[in-house]
């Protein structure tokens, strides 16, 4: 039995609890993936701790020293994407090519955000006074907590991790319940680049050991995935301690199908969105709003389509969609497919949990399609994040971006058209942090922005050069050379 501990202050160590909790595929239950600690909020406060002595030494590291270390981990999580691809399938289910592309994306994000280690530009700018010099530089926060969902659990505590890095903070990281190994192969990758022993650790644990990191007088950031319910938790345990919190939470994503639409093209788009980590993406397409001249045709070539995806286990090449990561999700989903045969939509393809033969020992779930569904419907308003799409249908482009407006949330948004008055009309009017024209809501790419508005989010985004606002501060500096006392504001020259 393979047991895995937290990483402290560069050593492996046990929680104080002596408690640990198990890992399992959620493809074949009977598969004990290993035991994890089960931390304490003295655990974390010991993590916090080792953060805060790191970044004393940390802080004063030159940025491209640490963007050279960064290059050689992107190099490590080159040498193991498929280990790594391997462990991640097994633990939360989603295919393998997918989950190479998990790796892929920490790979682009590594070697990126490396590179901002001889960037990190500032401004100069003349002062308004004789003899003095103004310009702005980029800071460190401090102690990073960073807490990260099981759906992308090494893209995302990249996201998080590297730039935090690379802006000369120290981390620590809390990863979901549900792909605490793949948070073990990151933090190694991590310390065999070089990275010296407290400026990354690693807590594993429940909801205990991420309020104690929310609330820990010397954690300087938050940056949080998850569901927009726990999100609003990890802002109000930040904000009597004034931290900086980034909030990336759910999304109820749309693809628009208009009647111009290459249609084969669309229904692709749409599978690989909506069934794609089998539904269980913040960027997911869980919703499909089809011009009324070409729903029939559009919802007989997607059910068929959805119909005949194999569904199995993850590292079976032949499977195209994997389980539900858990029992609790599992059971989400069938409770939706019944709110929505309630609401009244049509249930065209799919409904029912997967659970003869092979399919016996995890949680699998048909694609599932609704349609004639009508926006206020909850399967329509509430994220799922499991393999349902609900289809309705529009009448005129207006009509169909305020259905894709009308959600609380607002990540990615798609059309689908081959008329380019209205596909700038739509990427200007579907108010989302992320836009897709003639592609589906998934696919981001890691050196662009990446975030949503309203409940999505909370205005920051993380990726790109927009991840570095997140993981340091400006401090704007004056240098005066007059050997005079200059007044800003009152010593104006006369012109
Ligand atoms: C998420 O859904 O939580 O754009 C992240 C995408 C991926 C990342 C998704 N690159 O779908």
């Amino acid at each position: 039995m393979s047991r895995f501990d937290n990483f402290i202050d560069g050593e492996w160590v046990a929680s104080r609890s002596g408690r640990q909790f198990e890992n399992r595929n959620p493809a074949d239950r009977n598969d004990l993936i290993g035991l994890f600690q089960d931390s304490t909020p003295d655990d974390a406060a010991a993590a916090v701790a080792a953060a805060k002595r790191a970044f004393a030494a940390w802080r004063l590291v030159p940025a491209p020293q640490r963007g050279a270390m960064l290059f050689r981990a992107a190099e490590l999580f080159a040498q193991r994407k498929e280990a790594l691809a391997r462990d991640m399938t097994r633990e939360m289910g989603k295919v393998l090519e997918e989950t190479r592309g998990d790796v892929q994306e920490a790979i682009d994000m590594t070697f990126f955000m490396a590179g901002e280690g001889r960037r990190q530009y500032g401004q100069t700018v003349p002062s308004e006074l004789r003899d003095k010099f103004a310009m702005s530089v980029r800071q460190p926060l401090g102690v990073c907590a960073a807490i990260t969902p099981w759906n992308f659990p090494v893209a995302i505590p990249s996201w998080k991790v590297i730039p935090a890095l690379v802006c000369g903070n120290t981390v620590v990281l809390k990863p979901a319940s549900l792909t605490p190994l793949s948070a073990v192969n990151f933090v190694k990758v991590l310390h065999d680049a070089g990275v010296p022993p407290g400026v990354v650790n690693l807590v594993t644990g429940g909801p205990d050991v991420g309020t104690a990191l929310t609330t820990h007088a010397d954690v300087g950031i938050v940056s949080f995935t998850g569901s927009s319910a726990v999100g609003r938790l990890v802002n109000q345990n930040a904000a009597p301690g004034f931290k900086k919190v980034h909030l990336e939470m759910g999304g109820k994503n749309v693809i628009i199908v208009m009647d111009d639409a290459q249609l084969e093209l669309a229904v692709e788009g749409c599978l690989w969105g909506g069934f794609g980590t089998t539904g269980q993406r913040c960027t997911a397409a869980s919703r499909v709003v089809v011009h009324e001249a070409v729903y029939d045709r559009f919802m007989q070539e997607f059910a068929r389509r959805a119909s005949a995806l194999r569904v199995g286990d993850g590292l079976d090449p032949q499977t195209q969609m994997g389980p539900l990561v858990s029992e609790a999700q599992l059971q989400t989903v069938m409770r939706y497919v019944e709110i929505g045969c309630q609401e009244g939509a049509t249930l065209v393809t799919g409904g029912r949990r997967l659970d003869s033969g092979a399919h016996a020992r995890g949680w699998f779930h048909e694609p599932t399609i609704f349609g004639d569904v009508q926006p206020a419907m909850r399967i329509a308003q509430e994220e799922i994040f499991g393999p349902v799409v609900s289809v309705m249908r529009c009448r005129s482009l207006e009509e169909a971006v305020a259905i894709g407006n009308n959600v609380s949330y607002g990540l990615s948004a798609s059309i689908y058209t081959r008329n380019i008055n209205s596909a700038f009309a739509a990427m200007r009017d579907l108010y989302t942090g992320i836009f897709y024209v003639n592609a589906p809501t998934i696919g981001a790419e890691v050196h662009l922005p990446f975030g949503g508005t309203k409940a999505t989010g909370n205005g920051h985004r993380e990726a790109g050069t927009a991840a570095l606002d997140v993981f340091s501060e400006w401090k704007s500096v004056y240098v005066d050379f007059s050997g005079r006392l200059q007044r800003a504001q009152i010593d104006t020259e006369d012109l």
